[in-house]
């Protein structure tokens, strides 16, 4: 089987589990929650968690409630990120956003809703062996990259800093924090419950780092070509800090220190390759309007 059918195969895996954590009390809170993660999706921080574990030895049935979690608090960003006090985003995913279909005052506790599940799944899930001993690390990873140091902080910083005054330094704190944290967080925790030797750590670290800030500023590029209105951006962004072409070079470069941290790892690598390598694919037209399924 090749990267792209095994990573299709793990995408279901996810699909299938999420379906499964969510299945919930019928609820309206419950189904807006189903709602908001059920709706479509790349699944990418998932599938790292999936892969990195596979790379180094993990079995999937102990990675998956993690990569799920992880998953869960990506979507509970998006939901808060939607609301009008943030984005004030109406669609998601080519359909309503969460707060259009449920309301506001349920979309934000739909969104608080799997943030806390998501620490119950990792909290509970059932652990054999050795990789019980890394849960308490995997959680401490995890809520770092989640939170105020992370992607919090970083949203912070995207809320407050504007695209005229921003310094290259404060564009790249905004970047790790925001959306790179979560996205190392996703690639360390597979790595950590397959029992990866410190001795790799460094590569785990070079691959998620740069992984991350190709993603926002591949993110970055597909909507510049998106947004055809002419108004300019309100929140700094990769093209408006560093132009057009440059910000291509950057995503270039990126892809390229992720590829050559994995030639480091002297173990098969190749879905998590090819998932740094989906990132080179920028073509017109925003993914995430299509990204329905
Ligand atoms: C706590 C009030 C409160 C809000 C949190 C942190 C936050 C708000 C929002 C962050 C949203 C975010 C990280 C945006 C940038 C990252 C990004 C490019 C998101 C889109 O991710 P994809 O492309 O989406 O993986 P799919 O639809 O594939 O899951």
């Amino acid at each position: 089987m090749n990267a792209g059918e095994s990573l299709k195969q793990k995408k279901s895996a996810v699909n299938t589990a999420l379906d499964s954590i969510l299945a919930g009390d019928g609820s309206v809170l419950s189904q807006a929650m189903r709602y908001a993660v059920l709706s479509g999706g790349k699944r990418f921080r998932p599938l790292l968690t999936l892969s990195a574990g596979e790379s180094f030895g993990a079995d999937q049935n102990t990675v998956l409630p993690f990569a799920c979690a992880i998953e869960l608090i990506h979507n509970y960003s998006l939901i808060h990120d939607d609301l009008p006090c943030l984005d004030n985003d109406d669609f998601r995913r080519g359909k309503p956003a969460c707060h259009k279909a449920y309301g506001e005052d349920i979309a934000l506790l739909a969104g608080d809703g799997l943030l806390t599940l998501a620490f119950e799944l990792m909290a509970g899930s059932s652990l054999k062996g050795q990789a019980a001993s890394v849960r308490g690390e995997v959680i401490i990873e995890v809520s770092r990259s989640a939170g105020v140091g992370g992607m919090i902080g970083g949203q912070m910083l995207d809320v407050t800093l504007t695209p005229e005054g921003i310094s290259k330094e404060e564009f790249q704190s905004i970047i790790e924090k925001k959306t790179a944290s979560l996205i190392l967080a996703s690639v360390k925790t597979g790595a950590l419950l397959g029992q990866a030797p410190l001795s790799q750590m460094d590569a785990i670290y070079d691959y998620g780092k740069n992984i991350g800030l190709a993603f926002q500023t591949r993110d970055d590029i597909l909507d510049s070509e998106e947004d055809d209105s002419g108004i300019g951006v309100s929140r700094p962004n990769s093209i408006s800090v560093y132009g057009y072409e440059k910000t291509k070079e950057r995503l270039e470069r990126y892809i390229g220190l992720a590829i050559a941290a994995l030639d480091k790892i002297s173990l098969d690598t190749k879905e998590l390759k090819f998932l740094a390598e989906m990132l080179l694919k920028v073509k017109k037209g925003k993914e995430n309007a299509k990204n329905t399924g």
